[in-house]
């Protein structure tokens, strides 16, 4: 059994979409993972199929049912029990690449995708649901964060990469930003590839792009440093 991902959309037709070509693509074409969709609407009870409706409180937009809701998650539970069922929405746990590999080495995922306002808070009380933000910015649904989620899991399957890196040197593997790359030509409006890089040298090479992640991760992320501690010993922030 492949690794296996279902998705519960209003939008079936957003999937695979970018998920369809390239690697992710050719993997699913060659069965190293699945991907199926769960059309929420066919859970509604009433006459016009309706999955939402006016926020309590009152306020803008509109809010999913947890009727509704609860019925297609149980669908997908029933399903895939050993799956983890994850809801995407600005309101859940930020996305990070230690919980990508968590979700990689296991059977696959279920992912339940809100749009409008929001989904009906009792869901999450009802169900064994972890919510999952993919950054601090506001989509118009949680299908292209699933995407985004797929994508990160896909890359990881057994075979899939093929002969690119184990995954050890890339950014955030080691908690710091991968190093830059350059390739040719060598010279590019007047600029050099830095000559350490052609130098043959693996040790200095080595030593060169461990300080440049180092760098660039102080520069960039330094929330990312904080976490790591660095080269110059001073420890990460919360020890002592
Ligand atoms: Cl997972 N969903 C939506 N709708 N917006 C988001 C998000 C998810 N992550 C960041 N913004």
């Amino acid at each position: 059994m492949s690794w296996a991902a279902a998705i519960l959309t209003l939008y079936p037709e957003m999937f695979p979409g970018p998920l369809g070509l390239s690697l992710a693509g050719r993997a699913l074409a060659e069965g190293k993972w699945s991907l199926d969709t769960v059309q929420i609407r066919d859970f509604a009870t009433d006459r016009h199929r309706s999955v939402d409706d006016t926020p309590a409180g009152g306020g803008a937009g509109m809010v999913m049912r947890a009727d509704v809701l609860g019925a297609a998650v149980d669908h997908a539970l029933a399903r895939q029990p050993r799956a983890p069922l994850l809801a995407m929405t600005p309101r859940g746990r930020p996305l990070a690449q230690d919980f990508v590999r968590e979700l990689a080495a296991g059977p696959g995922v279920s992912i339940l995708c809100g749009r409008f306002e929001g989904m009906d808070e009792r869901l999450f009380e009802a169900r064994p649901i972890l919510p999952v933000s993919i950054g601090d910015y506001v989509l118009s649904g949680g299908e292209t964060a699933a995407i985004v989620l797929l994508d990160a899991c896909v890359r990881l399957l057994p075979g899939v990469m093929g002969a690119a890196l184990s995954g050890e040197e890339e950014s955030f593997e080691g908690g710091l930003l991968e190093y830059p790359q350059y390739t040719r030509p060598n010279i590019w409006e007047g600029r050099m590839i830095p000559e350490v890089l052609r130098s043959g040298d693996h040790a200095k090479i080595a030593a060169w792009r461990k300080a440049r992640s180092i760098e660039d991760t102080r520069l960039r992320r330094p929330d990312l440093m904080e976490r790591h501690g660095d080269a110059s010993g001073r420890s990460p922030s919360g020890a002592r």
